[in-house]
């Protein structure tokens, strides 16, 4: 099992906003190594797939729309710790929770448009960066 890895998503609202240099220039100064990156689009069907666990909940079809109305920024990140250390960077789920300095203090609205992802276990870091990413996009 692979412990040193995270995947990120900056997503549609952080591409909006024309935040993407200074979201990237937080996870440098952290300590990430960017092994995979790339500005894509996700479809209904991969915002589905990717967001399965909430498909029960009320916010998931205003998931769906969020995460498929613009692109996004994917990223595979490399550190020791990846996965913890990368969700206290961006902090909580909801910004107005947040701890002062984390991404989604920074750069989030509200809980539905938070600015960024984070997997929140080795398992799903492995699943979530070969959802978006083939091997020769790995370095
Ligand atoms: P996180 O692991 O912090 O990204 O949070 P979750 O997996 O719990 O939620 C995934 C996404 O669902 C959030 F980024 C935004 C959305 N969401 C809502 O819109 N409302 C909620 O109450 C919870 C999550």
């Amino acid at each position: 099992m692979i412990t040193n890895r995270t995947f990120t998503m900056l997503k549609p609202d952080s591409v909006e906003k024309g935040n993407i240099g200074a979201i990237m220039n937080k996870i440098n100064a952290a300590g990430f190594k960017i092994l995979a990156l790339k500005l894509t689009k996700m479809s209904v069907l991969d915002a589905e797939n990717f967001y399965s666990v909430h498909k029960e909940r009320p916010f998931f079809n205003d998931l769906v729309e969020y995460m498929t109305r613009g692109p996004i920024v994917a990223a595979i990140l490399e550190k020791d710790n990846a996965v913890d250390d990368f969700r206290s960077l961006i902090g909580a789920t909801n910004p107005a929770e947040a701890a002062v300095g984390t991404i989604r203090n920074e750069f989030a609205d509200s809980i539905s448009e938070n600015a960024v992802h984070g997997s929140d276990s080795d398992e799903n870091a492995k699943i979530e960066g070969d959802f978006h990413f083939s091997g020769r996009e790995v370095y």
